[in-house]
């Protein structure tokens, strides 16, 4: 019998992709009306204002002649999203059959390689070998970010050299707010090369109006999906442990919503309706206690609770001490490393507001550290380093152990955390992901060969098949809006939480109750790729439930 690895088959998948794609479009001007959000014209003079874009199919011969070769660079930015690759193949197959003297350059370690001029000719070879694979090691990403006149002077310096027609940048809301800036930047001088966006992070928070879902964030959620699954399986055979399972997606709870959808889990924890009702970390082990008390009552001390790593910055009291801490930490940003590691929590402490300073220091030792750590070159607390989950495991014990003396719980309570993040970023993409990366990618070359700048390339329509996806073009400046970052408002590309009104919270609401009376656990099993379509090509429970699905 013969073997053969996975990863070595999938190289030879080919994605699907909408029949739009599979030769060179007419890029259109949309009619489609889109409500601009005046205030940012203002930061945004050259490039605001842009149209939607839409490519059509092309039946005209005479336009696919004579183009001359083009030359395109690309990073990745920011975390890692599974699918990254296909971006780039797909970005690669369109400029190559666009004219085969057309060159791609990957900037390596994300912006930073950019702005180090750390480069390297993707050609078929590198190409080929990464098709359908997680990861980002083609050309590896990092988070330096691109906003100063130094950095754009730098990154065109670079890009003159590389005589680049095209600046391709794969990232998140941050990273697209960047190209969107360096895109003005062109076009307020002149420098006529062209920055396109493309919208990627497991988060699912870079969505709105014109963007349906980020790429990584199928796969990634099937990836948690089924380790919860297994878990609640092995949680209902053995039928004595509380398991706690953390889940990444640094501030919206997209991933955790999406994984109860798939899981039904007895509890599932969502920061955006803590924030929306105000409630307290001792509001939600209350209510944790009311479920793992009546479970017991039915004879079930076992059970599995979901909750999303950024759920601190949205508890209000926590939400209050970060930004105090966030203030505290960039002020004295010069000193701190002077301060012993003993006497830093009382350090800081002294420097906080009264009702802050006494939170903090009535946290456990472990969690005020974290909460204390470098943030991110975006200012970003480093959530994923935050045991959250230790935190409300330690609380809820003492809360049952309260309960116990009053008589009102005679249960075990044995508890297990978890924490699933940097397993899901870089797994081999879904079906779905393999397909909506690739004609991401492809959507970008063509927006590019097509000499447009400052949009991101959008592909719609994604419950459909895909030879029914629609791509397009979005102007990067209508998906901002004006927020405060460092003490200034600054236009920046709005992240999406949970819409605690939206179709996928409210079927949530409906049935939480009945998953956390009983057993309604889901197991949904590993990701596939051989096999029928309704279970290997399918998408998220989020994006049907989003189309009344
Ligand atoms: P992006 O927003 O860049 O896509 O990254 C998202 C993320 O995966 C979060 O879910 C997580 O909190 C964070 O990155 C972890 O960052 P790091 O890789 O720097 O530890």
């Amino acid at each position: 019998m013969s073997y053969i690895r996975l990863d070595n088959l999938r190289k030879h998948y080919t994605p699907q992709i909408p029949k739009v794609l599979e030769s060179l479009p007419r890029v259109e001007v949309s009619t489609n009306y889109a409500p601009i959000e005046e205030s940012v014209s203002a930061f945004f003079p050259a490039t605001f204002g842009l149209p939607l874009l839409e490519l059509k199919e092309n039946f005209s011969s005479e336009e696919l002649s004579a183009p001359s070769p083009l030359n395109v660079g690309v990073l990745l930015s920011g975390g890692q999203a599974p699918g990254g690759h296909n971006v780039i193949a797909g970005i690669f197959d369109a400029l190559k059959s666009y004219h085969p003297a057309s060159s791609l350059f990957g900037f390596l370690m994300g912006p930073g390689g950019l702005l180090k001029n750390q480069v390297r000719e993707l050609t078929a070879d590198v190409i080929n070998a990464y098709r359908n694979s997680g990861g980002f090691d083609m050309i590896g990403s990092d988070r330096t970010k691109l906003e100063k006149k130094e950095d754009f002077d730098t990154a065109l310096k670079v890009a003159h050299g590389l005589k680049l027609h095209a600046l391709i940048i794969i990232g998140g809301d941050d990273s697209n707010t960047n190209a969107a800036l360096l895109a003005e930047y062109c076009k307020a001088i002149g420098d006529p090369l062209r920055v396109i966006g493309c919208p990627k992070t497991i988060d699912g928070d870079l969505k709105n109006a014109w963007i349906e879902a980020s790429f990584g964030f199928d796969t990634c959620a099937k990836v948690y999906g089924e380790l919860i699954g297994n878990i609640q399986r092995d949680c209902y055979s053995s039928r004595k442990y509380w398991h706690f399972i953390k889940l990444m997606g640094r501030s919206a709870s997209h991933l955790t919503l999406e994984c109860a959808l798939m899981t039904q889990p007895n509890v599932a924890i969502i920061s955006e309706e803590i924030a929306a009702h105000n409630r307290s970390l001792g509001d939600i082990v209350s209510q944790l206690a009311d479920v793992v008390v009546m479970r017991s009552e039915r004879g079930m001390d076992f059970g599995s609770v979901l909750i999303p790593e950024g759920l601190v910055e949205f508890v209000p009291k926590m939400r209050l001490l970060i930004a105090e801490l966030n203030k505290v930490l960039a002020e004295n940003a010069h000193k701190l490393h002077l301060v012993k590691r003993t006497q830093i929590l009382n350090y800081l402490a002294g420097k906080l507001s009264e009702e802050s300073a006494s939170f903090f220091l009535s946290l456990p030792k472990e969690m005020a550290y974290q909460l204390s750590m470098e943030r991110d070159p975006h200012g970003n607390v480093q959530v994923s380093r935050i045991e959250i989950e230790e935190l409300i495991v330690t609380m809820l014990k003492k809360e049952l152990e309260k309960r116990r003396k009053k008589g009102e719980y005679k249960g075990n309570f044995s508890a297990l955390t978890h924490f699933f993040g940097y397993e899901g970023r870089c797994s081999m993409p879904s079906n779905f992901d393999a397909s909506y990366c690739y004609s991401l990618g492809r959507t970008a070359s063509y927006l590019a060969i097509a000499g447009h700048s400052g949009y991101m390339a959008a592909v719609r329509n994604l419950v459909n098949h895909p030879s029914e996806w629609q791509p397009a073009g979005i102007p990067l400046t209508l998906m901002m809006h004006l927020e405060e970052r460092k003490g200034a408002l600054k236009a920046v590309i709005k992240k999406s939480l949970v819409d605690i009104e939206g179709a996928p919270f409210r079927y949530f609401r409906k049935h939480r109750h009945e998953w956390a009376e009983g057993i309604s656990y889901h197991y949904p099993g590993p990701i596939q790729y051989f096999g029928p379509s309704a279970v290997c090509d399918n998408t998220t429970i989020t994006l049907r439930l989003e189309n009344h699905l």
